[in-house]
């Protein structure tokens, strides 16, 4: 019998595409259903409105955390988590500084009011982006230590870690704020040089409205 994956997502979503990482990371043959969190018609098969979430075969998870370490487990493939403990822990400490301090500042007040909303003609607010630069200092530091540590985030050895990171850097240093701020952090720099052009970071580009 065919195992039928889903993954239900936003195009636009870096959340989404943390996930849809994962399942091209290990090779995982799934479908993809379209869902806008932010219009009220396109409501999610989520209990807090948001995606995305994956359906393996009838099993349906929410949380992306839980989604990309099923998709690690359940399917072949390389292994994306690390064996090794100290790497381990520190693949899950990124994962939870990306949750807890990244997404907000860099994605939704620098991402979203210097790059998303100017491309839909949505108005920009100027005190947002500020307010996500101030605040995205420390967690871009935080961040060049992982890097420059090198248990994770080495630009070699995929992890976990940059299936949830890469989407974050990439639409952050979109705007010209993220990508000065991302060039003093040198290895977090050396890291998103290497990442930037691999095949997975292409395909599952998200082709911005306006980019060509
Ligand atoms: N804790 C959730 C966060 C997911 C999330 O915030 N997704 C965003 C899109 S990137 C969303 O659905 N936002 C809709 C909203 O904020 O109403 C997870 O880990 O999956």
């Amino acid at each position: 019998m065919t195992r039928t994956v889903t993954l239900h997502g936003y195009r636009y979503s870096v959340y989404t595409r943390m996930a849809h990482l994962a399942l091209r990371a290990k090779k995982v043959v799934f479908d993809w259903v379209e869902v806008n969190p932010f219009l009220s018609e396109g409501t999610p098969p989520h209990p807090f409105g948001r995606v995305p979430v994956l359906d393996d075969d009838g099993f349906r998870l929410f949380e992306t955390g839980a989604i990309t370490r099923h998709i690690d487990r359940a399917f072949d493939g390389p292994a994306l988590s690390p064996l090794a403990v100290q790497p381990a822990a520190r693949m899950d400490q990124c994962i939870a500084v990306i949750d807890n301090y990244a997404y907000w500042p860099l994605i939704r007040q620098v991402f979203a009011h210097a790059v998303f909303r100017p491309l839909e003609g949505e108005t920009a607010d100027a005190q947002q982006i500020a307010k996500g630069l101030a605040a995205a200092g420390p967690v871009l530091n935080v961040l060049d230590q992982f890097a420059q540590e090198g248990h994770i985030l080495d630009g070699k050895t995929l992890t976990l870690a940059d299936c949830h990171l890469i989407p974050i850097i990439d639409y952050f240093t979109r705007a010209p704020q993220g990508q000065t701020a991302v060039a003093s952090c040198p290895a977090l720099e050396r890291w998103w040089g290497r990442m930037q052009h691999t095949p997975l970071v292409q395909t599952t580009d998200p082709q911005l409205p306006g980019r060509p």
